[in-house]
Order: C-alpha cells, then sequence, then structure tokens
C-alpha cells in the first residue's frame, strides 16, 4: 500500500516513492509514501486558505471534540504507534510508546485549552468607553518537523494550531514518514472539515520551501537544524510572517560534589544516551566538580558497559540504533575530530554490529576536555557526552552558560542553594534540578534562549502566543 497525502479533504498520489527504512534492519521497509511536489504543497496551502473561513468560526465545542477523538485514539492504539514509532525511528519501544501517550496526552490538553480561549474586558482610560481584548486565529499556519521526535513534535505543533482555529499544512521528515501519516490518517477520521488539516509529505526543497515561501501561510512552526531554522526566519520575517523556531543545543550538565551519586549518574546517562542521544534537549556537557569527578565518571563507564545496543523492538534494548547513514557518519567523524583536539575518548565511539544490518554505535564519553572543542561547541547529535571537569560551582555556572545554545540545563546537587541560584543565572530556557535535561512535561512551556529557540514558547497554555492574534475592540456603547 501506498501511503498518500491528504490534501483538500482527500488521500492523493504525489510525484515520487519514499521508501521509509527501519535503522535497527536496512532490509526491513517500513512503508511507502508519496512524495510531494512544491504544487501538490500549494494545492494544499490554497485549500486550508479556503478551510479557514469557516474552521475560524467553528465553536470551541467543534474543535474541542476533534481533539479529543484524535486523543482518544492515539492513546488506544499507543502500543502499535509506539512501534511503528521505534521501527522507523530506532528509540526503543518502551520510548516509543511513551511518546506516543505524550501524543496523545497533549490531544487531551490541547481539546481542554480549546473550550478556554477566553478574553478580557476592561474599562477604558475614556469615560463611557468599553475595551475588549480577544485572540483570534492567526490563518494557515505551516508546521514542519524533525525526525527524532516523529509523532509528539507533530501533536505539540497540530494541537494548539487547530484548537486555536488555524488551518494546518503539515511536512513531517522525509526520514520518518510512517508516524506523521498515521497522526493524519486518525486527524482525516476525527470529523475534522476537509482543508483544514493537510499532510503534505515530500523533500524541504520543494514541500517545505512551498509553505515556507507562500504569502497565505501566515506562520511556520518548525523544529530542526540551526542552518534551516535561520532560512526559514529570514524568509517569513521577510514577508512579515510569524515564526517559531526550536532549534539545537549543547545542554550542560553541572554535577557538584554534593550531589547523589546515583542520581547524577542516572540523570546523566538518560539524558545523554537514551533516544540514542538524539534529542535537542540531550545532556551533552557534562560539567563536573573535581571532588565527585573520578568517582562519577568511574560510575558512568560501569553504567555505559552495561546498556545493551540493539534492535530498538527487541525486549531489553536500552538504545537503539542511530537513525540514518548520514547522521551514524556525523557522530563518528565528532569522535575523530574530539580525538584529534585532545579528549580522552573513554569509552564507546565506534560501530557495532548486531543481528541485522543496522546503524549501531557504542555510546560514546569523553573526558579530559575543555570547553573551547568544538565537541563541547557544536551539536552532535548523537550517542556522544563530554566530561568538562571544573574546581567549583561559579566556574561550573560560568561554564555551563558559555556556549552559544540555550535550550535546557541542568545540575545535581543536595544543596538548596547552588540549586536556587542555578535555576536563577542558567542562560537557557528550561533548568531541571537532580533530573535529566530532556524528557518535558506537555502541560507548560517548552523553548530555549539564544541561538536554541525564537519566537513564542511551545506547549501548554503559552503556545496560545503563537496559534493566536490579539485583537483590541473599543467601544461607545
Ligand atoms: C524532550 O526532551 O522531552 O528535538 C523533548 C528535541 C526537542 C524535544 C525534546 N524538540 O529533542
Amino acid at each position: 500500500m501506498l501511503h498518500q497525502n491528504l490534501i483538500a479533504g482527500e488521500w492523493t498520489e504525489g510525484v515520487a516513492v519514499n521508501r521509509d527504512i527501519n535503522p535497527s534492519n536496512l532490509d526491513d521497509v517500513v512503508g511507502e509514501y508519496a512524495r510531494a511536489d512544491a504544487r501538490q504543497a500549494e494545492t494544499a496551502i490554497e485549500a486550508a486558505h479556503e478551510a479557514f473561513k469557516s474552521w475560524s468560526r467553528a465553536t470551541p465545542e467543534e474543535r474541542s471534540d476533534v481533539l479529543d477523538r484524535v486523543a482518544t485514539e492515539v492513546l488506544a492504539r499507543k502500543d502499535e504507534l509506539g512501534r511503528l514509532l521505534s521501527r522507523e525511528e530506532g528509540k526503543t519501544l518502551p520510548e516509543g510508546i511513551g511518546e506516543a501517550v505524550r501524543a496523545g496526552r497533549i490531544f487531551k490538553f490541547f481539546a481542554g485549552e480549546a473550550l478556554r480561549i477566553g478574553g478580557e474586558k476592561i474599562p477604558s482610560v475614556r469615560a463611557g468607553v468599553e475595551v475588549e481584548i480577544t485572540r483570534e486565529p492567526e490563518g494557515v499556519i505551516g508546521i514542519i518537523t524533525p525526525w527524532n521526535f516523529p509523532i509528539a513534535i507533530p501533536a505539540w505543533k497540530i494541537a494548539p494550531a487547530l484548537a486555536y482555529g488555524n488551518c494546518v499544512v503539515f511536512k513531517p521528515a522525509d526520514l520518518v514518514p510512517g508516524c506523521g501519516w498515521a497522526l493524519a490518517d486518525i486527524i482525516a477520521r476525527s470529523g475534522i472539515p476537509a482543508g483544514v488539516f493537510n499532510l503534505v509529505m515530500g523533500s524541504g526543497s520543494q514541500v517545505g520551501n512551498a509553505i515556507v515561501r507562500s504569502p497565505k501561510v501566515r506562520g511556520v512552526s518548525f523544529t530542526g537544524s540551526v542552518d534551516t531554522g535561520r532560512k526559514v526566519a529570514a524568509d517569513l520575517v521577510a514577508r512579515g510572517a510569524k515564526v517559531q523556531l526550536e532549534m539545537g543545543g549543547k545542554n550542560p550538565m553541572v554535577v557538584l560534589d554534593d550531589a547523589n551519586l546515583d542520581i547524577a549518574v542516572g540523570a546523566c546517562v538518560n539524558g545523554a544516551f537514551f533516544s540514542t542521544g538524539q534529542r535537542c534537549t540531550a545532556s551533552s556537557r557534562l560539567i563536573v566538580q573535581s571532588g565527585i569527578h573520578d568517582k562519577f565518571v568511574d560510575a558512568v563507564g560501569q553504567k555505559l558497559a552495561q546498556l545493551k545496543v540493539d534492535d530498538a523492538l527487541k525486549p531489553g534494548t536500552d538504545i537503539g540504533p542511530v537513525v540514518s547513514q548520514d547522521q551514524l557518519d556525523q557522530d563518528l567523524s565528532y569522535v575523530d575530530i574530539g580525538r584529534h583536539e585532545g579528549a580522552r575518548l573513554m569509552t564507546g565511539g565506534e560501530r557495532l554490529n548486531r543481528e541485522t544490518p543496522g546503524y549501531y554505535m557504542a555510546p560514546a564519553l569523553f573526558v579530559d576536555t575543555t570547553n573551547d572543542m568544538r565537541i563541547n561547541r557544536e551539536e552532535i547529535f548523537g550517542p556522544v557526552a563530554t566530561v568538562i571537569r571544573v574546581k567549583d560551582y561559579e566556574e561550573a555556572v560560568a561554564i555551563a552558560n558559555d556556549t552559544e545554545f540555550g535550550l535546557s540545563s541542568g545540575i545535581c546537587t543536595s544543596s538548596l542553594k547552588h540549586a536556587s541560584d542555578f535555576k536563577r543565572r542558567s542562560s537557557a530556557g528550561m533548568v531541571m534540578v537532580n533530573l535529566p535535561t530532556a524528557g518535558v512535561d506537555y502541560h507548560v512551556p517548552f523553548g530555549g534562549r539564544k541561538g536554541s529557540s525564537y519566537g513564542p514558547r511551545e506547549q501548554g497554555a503559552y503556545a496560545r502566543e503563537f496559534y493566536t492574534s490579539v485583537k483590541t475592540a473599543y467601544t461607545l456603547p
């Protein structure tokens, strides 16, 4: 079966076929997916533009019901969707199912939010005049998502877009069309009117560019690389449209001498290596105080030796494969870069062979690194972490903040004073105490500072900032 695009309420053939390959087993084709071109993307945008006339006036309950039906089906099919996710992306089955549940919960949350779009009525400074402040949907929203969270990131962009009355043209990542298609199929059967939600699978150069450049698209929410994000922003800003970017991270995790060693090791190993390190929130720089340094490095080394790297779907696998050949090449090249820069590779960093041909790699830990090395400045996006030794808390904070990124940060400590101070001084959008830098709640704002993010926050009620426009109305009754 060829999985087609959803354009103007019709399942539509593309101009080419994309084979979705399982990174745990390159002989396994997950499915065949239609690839659209720029013209088809424009047809979808046109349909969304047309559908906006009525969807923007749908009652809160109509929108809420649609989202609620999507949530219910996603949650009921969590095991199957989680399996599809792990099969096409390579995170472990429990991680895949967890992500499917997260996606369902996000739709549930926004089913509620759709009913809570309020406003304010306040007295004017002029006698007898009334002022009302309301929120209205923007129009057509383009949604461009990455491969590393194939269902959660689409969910946290699509759900608020629809909840607040926008129409959507959604382009999932070319590497993982399966979850995007499955979600689109669920949305298509939720009672949503034709054209309100469109799925257009295809390349960035065709579909992505068409979305970014169309004057009918009022805003784009993009998660992906820094380079692409900046280009997307340049195009949108040039025509005065809204843009929300979530790009990279080089997230610091500080471990102080007074940390609970088990908690610190658990948080760092999870944050750095789970989901194969392919999270923009990954704890990639471990900044460790001298007194605990050797104990910590030994314990992390022991833990890594116990982790099973294997087929994402195999029971007992802790770390699945890297997503693609390109990504694996990038990860391995950073291992070389680190060695040449004088960092000491304590463990891992080599390609592994398993029963099936796949992109397996041993999680790599570098020690004796300094913050000016490329492995500490550039996002690697794989199972590679570094340790930077520091003498005290002040040096740790300075190094944690010395990065062009600012998505998440963490500290492991039993000192309330240091925890409070770090929460205040960290230059990241999200700060974690005694928790991994990755793995966030779905009902609170998500986003970063500096080179990591641009535009209003995603998720939680804060999502309305991007997906709505504020109107101030004055009346003299
Ligand atoms: C998480 O850490 O739970 O691409 C979510 C990413 C982020 C999502 C992280 N946008 O890794």
